[in-house]
């Protein structure tokens, strides 16, 4: 393979994935699948959920990976959808991912487009994907790339990939490690403020929380206001706009997310806006690559051709 083209969460936006595989010279091949000589796809997770069109997204992606023209990583939503569907063992009527009101009306979409036997067979499909690929000169996966969390995992399942229903009853158990691990890898790690004696903040749904996203692609950070990221339009309980945080370090654990890798890393997750910035979208060893597709318009891909260094040029865009 001389190359890859790591394309950001489509969650179910068809129409943009068709036009962005044209932008980057796929055509549909005799097996009926998007392919490229000498080039790749890699999708880094999050097919489903939001969008319209998830059913012809799941088939254009399956028939790719099922002929060998792209690969994919595991994202949040596709593991959700399988704990959604899978009931708990031990407790019978109960499911790994609670069907309460809330989680439904999230599913959603989901449920309402992938009917029937196709859900099934995309269900399994998801269950069996990995949780990320070191493809040697390049990395992916969903949200974060950290290796003391893939070995949790590797402990756990004996790969980078689920391969029983036990597995995901562990990683649906909030107790158990192979939970955090899970979280860490396709949600991303989080600090905790109350830990730094910080009031919570208030989101635009004036819901309060007290974790803060951490900026594990910033490289060489090290204080809290470094590492952390507040979520949306945040305020302080009285209505004031949330203070910057302090310039503290951080004990090691919280800073051993930083990415400290070699070998580029690319990602989704993250709900960017706006075209790529450097420093918070990419780095040197690390690339965002969701630009917040069902939102914006804007499904976004890398064109990655052999280098070792992030080239901002190198993103394609949808729109
Ligand atoms: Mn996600």
């Amino acid at each position: 393979m001389t190359g890859y083209d790591i394309i950001g969460d489509v969650h179910g936006c068809a129409s943009l994935l068709t036009r962005l595989m044209g932008r980057l010279g796929y055509r549909v091949g005799e097996s009926g699948a998007y392919e490229q000589p000498g080039r790749q796809v890699v999708f880094v997770g999050d097919l489903v959920d939001r969008g319209g069109e998830q059913l012809q997204v799941l088939e254009t992606v399956k028939r790719m990976v099922d002929s060998g023209s792209a690969q994919i990583v595991m994202g949040n939503h596709e593991f959700n959808a399988v704990a959604y569907d899978t009931e708990h063992p031990d407790r019978p009527g109960e499911h790994l991912r609670p069907r309460s009101e809330k989680n439904t009306n999230q599913h959603r979409a989901f449920l309402d487009q992938v009917d029937g036997e196709a859900r099934a067979g995309y269900l399994k499909w998801f269950a069996a994907m990995p949780l990320w690929l070191d493809l040697g000169d390049i990395r992916v996966v969903h949200a974060c790339w950290h290796e003391p969390s893939m070995r949790v995992v590797e402990e756990a399942l004996g790969s980078n990939r689920f391969s029983a229903r036990e597995q995901f009853v562990r990683a649906s158990d909030t107790e158990d490690p192979l939970y955090e691990a899970i979280e860490v890898l396709l949600k991303g790690p989080e600090i905790d403020l109350a830990k730094h004696r910080l009031e919570p903040y208030y989101d635009k749904d004036g819901h309060p929380r007290s974790r803060a996203r951490v900026a594990w692609w910033r490289e060489n950070a090290t204080t809290l206001r470094q590492l952390a990221v507040l979520d949306g339009n945040f305020r302080t309980a009285s209505g004031e706009a949330y203070p910057e945080l302090p310039d503290v370090t951080v004990d090691p654990a919280e800073s051993s997310y930083t990415y400290r890798g070699d070998v580029p890393v690319f990602y989704g997750h993250y709900w960017r806006s706006g075209s790529p910035e450097a420093g918070s979208d990419y780095t040197r060893r690390s690339a965002c690559v969701d630009f917040s597709a069902v939102k914006t318009g804007n499904l976004v891909a890398y064109r990655w051709d052999g280098e070792d260094e992030i080239r901002p040029g190198h993103y394609v865009l949808s729109a």
